[in-house]
């Protein structure tokens, strides 16, 4: 018994020791694989990305302005479209992200930031949200909730809602540094306005000279954080979930294929994985899987 547990513990701190490295080389994930090509036509400015928990292997994506209240069901192992559903009582004035995470009352639901700048030079700065559906054929579903804010800032193209629903939006800025706001819980429903103060935002350890950032996500587990830029995917691991703290660090890049207006990034359901998608009709899949630690080849 003894020799066997002093293994096992020798071959946990090998594999904390390699994990540390490993992230300090930024070579914690793998180079993009192209899942497959959109085929629907519907889906032409694909602007948002969200792993389902309900129905594994299925991603949630929508249009940018220009569409109705829609959210389309991808099949993630080869992207196709799988089912569409139409959010009652909400409007797609310019949908810039989409998130999933709980309900109020249990349950998954999906959240969709409608915070972008619509061809009227307006934005809506609304987040939707909506229950999970059980079934994946095309449907309606009812608004469960939504929060209307407003802020000091233009727009922003980022959503991210944590474990506990928590929602934070991330601005797009032209040269500078973006910030990140929380948005108040009580704000939920509220049918006026909640002025979100700077208060409520902390800086971004980046600076742009483009749009950016266009998109992000949190992991399921709530420990990992990614935010895409025009051209870089930037990830921060916060195992405390402090994510406004986790700000005060700078990212680690991982890869990246370049595509021509990557707007939309997400976690796999299981954390193993993110995915990205382009705008644009036809676009490419891809996704890019965690590295198995050395330690673990090695031993197993
Ligand atoms: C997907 O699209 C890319 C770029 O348009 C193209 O090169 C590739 O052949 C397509 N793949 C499939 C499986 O159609
Ligand atoms: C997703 O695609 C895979 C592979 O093409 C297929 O086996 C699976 O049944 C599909 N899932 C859904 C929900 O359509
Ligand atoms: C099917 C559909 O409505 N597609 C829309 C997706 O969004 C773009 C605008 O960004 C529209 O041009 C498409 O018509």
């Amino acid at each position: 018994m003894a020799p066997l547990f002093l293994c096992f513990l020798v071959f946990n701190v090998l594999s904390q020791t390699q994990a540390v490295s490993v992230k300090r080389q930024a070579t914690l994930f793998n180079q993009a694989v192209a899942v497959g090509n959109l085929t629907t036509t519907v889906v032409d400015e694909a602007s948002g990305l969200a792993a389902s928990r309900r129905h594994p292997g299925i991603l949630y994506t929508h249009n940018d302005s220009g569409d109705g209240p829609k959210i389309y069901a991808l099949n993630a192992s080869d992207a196709s479209l799988v089912a569409t559903f139409t959010v009652v009582a909400a409007v797609n004035h310019d949908w810039e992200d989409i998130a999933v995470g709980p309900c109020d009352e249990g349950g998954n639901c999906i959240y969709i930031g409608d915070f972008g700048v619509g061809h009227d030079g307006q934005s809506a700065k609304t987040i939707y949200r909506v229950k999970e559906p059980a079934t994946l054929v095309d449907q309606i579903l009812d608004l469960d909730s939504f929060l209307k804010f407003d802020w000091s800032s233009t727009e922003g193209q980022t959503l991210l809602v944590d474990n506990d629903g928590e929602v934070y939006v991330v601005t797009n800025v032209l040269g500078g540094r973006a910030k990140m706001y929380i948005l108040p819980y009580f704000a939920w429903g509220e049918p006026e306005r909640t002025y979100v103060h700077s208060t409520s935002s902390v800086h971004l350890p980046l600076h742009t000279s483009h749009h950016d950032p266009v998109g992000g996500d949190i992991s399921p587990n709530g420990e990992d954080l990614l935010i895409k830029a025009k051209h870089h995917v930037y990830y921060w691991h916060v195992p405390d979930r402090d994510y406004f703290r986790a700000m005060s660090n700078p990212p680690t890049e991982l890869p990246y294929h370049q595509e021509r207006l990557g707007e939309s990034i997400c976690w796999d359901v299981t954390g193993d994985k993110y995915y990205t998608l382009s705008e644009g009709r036809f676009a490419t899949l891809y996704s890019y899987s965690r590295k198995v630690p050395d330690s673990i080849t090695v031993v197993g």
